[in-house]
């Protein structure tokens, strides 16, 4: 029988990776793997808020119920606050980036950005949703506060990124630039175990992912592709859980497809919590990841902490397809003057 290898353990031995490495970016990993464990067993309570309490309500031990995607956020915020091994993070459900205080955080190198639940409006319907996030070095001198330049960087400066997806069993798949892996929870000994090693994105794969419902608010050369996809009998699959649609398309390759429609002109997804740290992932792995101007998206400008991105991502020789037809396709734009 193989022996068992922990994310503590495995943490711990990459850190001899980086030869001048303090142990702060391996602490942050442990807090995030920390927090995921204490959002899962939050998570897994969510069909039981009949029982609980509804949001906004008190629960019986006088508490406020709080909405899960709050209490995610607050945990994650708690757990890297108590370790003191960042100096500040940005979120999805904050507006503004929160520093930590200056006396915890030992004058940190890091900053985190994450997406605490994303796919949240799946929840009340037991489908699956996860955390995503993404830690930076700052820019800013360590002996004074955060800045919000040190959260406004490309995503080619990642030094580490991942998710965690809380379905039929809860998987955390994470990466510090050498590699992809992922590690199971076994609720029996409550610990992330290595359960997928040096994950390889396929090059090519039989799904296609993308909202389909919203195929005529969607460009032209965009809906060429969507029907050529679908001429090729490519099975459509669209959790509308971002983590969800990447991890099935991780391991079984693919292409997930968030253009720009007339609500979204720029896209959806948020290039710091969603864009950035999947890109990061799944080229790792060996995908591609660009917005529908045909840009990488790790090399995008970040201008605001909110920015939000069209993406195209997933197996390499289809995101290179796509941006073929696209090329193809496109209608230049005619200078009426
Ligand atoms: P959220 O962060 O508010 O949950 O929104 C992001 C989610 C993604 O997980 C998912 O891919 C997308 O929104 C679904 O959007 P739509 O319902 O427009 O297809
Ligand atoms: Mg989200």
């Amino acid at each position: 029988m193989n022996r068992i290898v922990t994310l503590d353990e495995f943490i711990i031995h990459r850190q001899k990776d980086f030869p001048f490495a303090s142990g702060e970016l391996t602490g942050l990993l442990r807090d995030i793997g920390v927090a995921a464990k204490i959002v899962n067993r939050e998570v897994n309570k969510a069909g039981l808020v009949s029982i609980l309490g509804v949001e906004g309500s008190e629960n019986t031990h006088g508490e406020q119920v709080q909405k899960l995607d709050l209490y995610a956020n607050d945990k994650l915020i708690d757990c890297l606050k108590n370790s003191g091994e960042c100096c500040g993070i940005a979120s999805e459900e904050n507006e503004d980036f929160v520093q930590m205080p200056m006396l915890e955080s030992k004058n940190s190198k890091y900053v985190v950005v994450f997406d605490p639940l994303d796919g949240s409006s799946n929840i009340d319907v037991n489908v699956s949703v996860g955390t995503i996030f993404g830690i930076y070095r700052r820019k800013s001198d360590s002996s004074g506060p955060c800045e919000l330049g040190d959260f406004l960087q490309k995503g080619t400066e990642l030094v580490a990124a991942g998710y965690v997806i809380y379905g039929t069993s809860t998987i955390l798949v994470y990466t510090t630039g050498r590699g992809v892996n992922g590690f199971t929870l076994d609720p029996s000994i409550g610990e992330f175990c290595l359960s997928h090693r040096d994950i390889k994105i396929p090059n090519r794969g039989g799904y296609y992912s993308v909202n389909q419902g919203y195929y005529l608010k969607f460009d032209v050369e965009m809906r060429r592709y969507i029907d050529y996809c679908s001429d090729m009998n490519l099975r459509l699959r669209y959790i509308g859980s971002m983590v969800s649609d990447i991890h099935r398309i991780l391991f079984q390759g693919g292409i997930f497809l968030y253009p720009n429609t007339r609500k979204y002109p720029q896209g959806k997804l948020r290039v710091l919590y969603e864009c950035n740290p999947l890109s990061y992932v799944v080229e790792q792995a060996g995908g591609k990841a660009i917005n529908t101007q045909l840009n990488r998206i790790l090399e995008m400008d970040v201008t605001d902490l909110h920015m939000r991105s069209t993406i195209v991502i997933g197996s390499p020789d289809m995101v290179d397809e796509m941006k073929e037809f696209v090329e193809r396709y496109s209608v230049p734009s005619v200078n009426i003057g």
